[in-house]
């Protein structure tokens, strides 16, 4: 098991998460073609139920997220996204007890969701975009600083890397440098290295296999795999069928310091995590 040393206490919005334990993210995809939804969360009330069901399964974080990120996913203008994600956050932050997190690089988005009660900003983009660090610095919200390169649509085009570790870490270092220059304070940084953006299944494996690097930047780390194509490609299965596959890939993050997994599988994988912390919390 890996040892880590960051603080155990993130400040979201109205709610603290006690990093001291994992937790749980449940994917939902408020987009009309996400990947694995068929598009049936569109709806406001749709999408409510889907987080209450992932709320019960003991999700402490819904991640919502309007833009689709898939390569050959069509470009959403940024009033489509904030029409989607907008009413689903004043829904959840209505009804249900967990911070909400917000998939967006939209400085609009940024802004209203934290207005509308959003606990964490999730950016794919690690804040890039024009207006974006302003906006995250003054929503006072954690951040989610994700490694990628390019953009989604030509992201898998020929990834190259000397080193896929070394070369993530020193991406997030910088993205951390410049946000904290925009006044986002370091202790509100969570990282991500970003598995299936801009990297082939070798890079993907080996980028796993050496996470435990990253917690030399002292700050938690946030890991997206669940359902992603380094399942598929590694098992040779389609989409419906990488459940076992990304509940060993969960569990393994968490074995390497992993705080927050990002999921769709939300009861299976608090399972693992819940079992994983009986074992971590023995005497
Ligand atoms: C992530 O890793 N990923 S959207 C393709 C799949 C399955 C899932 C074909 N947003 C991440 O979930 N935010 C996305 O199978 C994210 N970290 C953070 N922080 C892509 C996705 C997916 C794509």
């Amino acid at each position: 098991m890996t040892e880590m040393f960051h603080p155990t206490r993130l400040p979201c919005g109205s709610r603290v998460l006690d990093l001291s334990r994992p937790h749980v993210m449940g994917i939902l995809n408020v987009t009309p073609d996400s990947f694995s939804d068929g598009g049936q969360h569109i709806g406001v009330d749709a999408a409510l139920r889907h987080a209450e069901a992932m709320v019960a399964a003991g999700a402490t974080l819904i991640d919502v997220g309007g833009e689709s990120t898939r390569p050959g996913a069509h470009v959403v203008s940024p009033i489509e996204e904030l029409e989607r994600v907008a009413p689903v956050v004043e829904a959840i932050a209505r009804e249900l007890d967990v911070v909400i997190s917000v998939d967006t690089s939209t400085p609009s988005v940024i802004r209203e969701s934290a207005r509308l009660g959003a606990g964490l900003i999730n950016d794919v983009r690690s804040l890039s975009r024009d207006g974006a660090l302003d906006a995250a610095a003054d929503s006072g919200l954690p951040v989610c600083l994700m490694h990628m390169r390019g953009e989604p649509g030509n992201m898998q085009d020929d990834p190259r890397y000397d080193d896929v570790t070394a070369e993530v870490l020193s991406f997030l270092r910088e993205r951390m440098q410049v946000c904290v220059a925009a006044g986002i304070p370091v202790e509100r940084i969570v990282l991500d290295p970003g598995f299936g953006f801009a990297k082939s299944l070798s890079h993907n494996l080996n980028l796993f296999k050496h996470m435990e690097h990253l917690h030399v930047l002292e700050r938690p780390l946030l890991v997206g795999v669940s359902r992603k194509s380094m399942i598929g490609q590694v098992l040779e299965r389609d989409v419906a069928h990488r459940l076992y596959g990304s509940l060993g890939l969960a569990a393994l993050a968490v074995a390497k310091g992993a705080c927050i997994l990002r999921v769709h599988d939300v009861a299976e994988t608090v399972d693992v995590v819940r079992m994983i912390a009986a074992v971590q919390t023995a005497e």
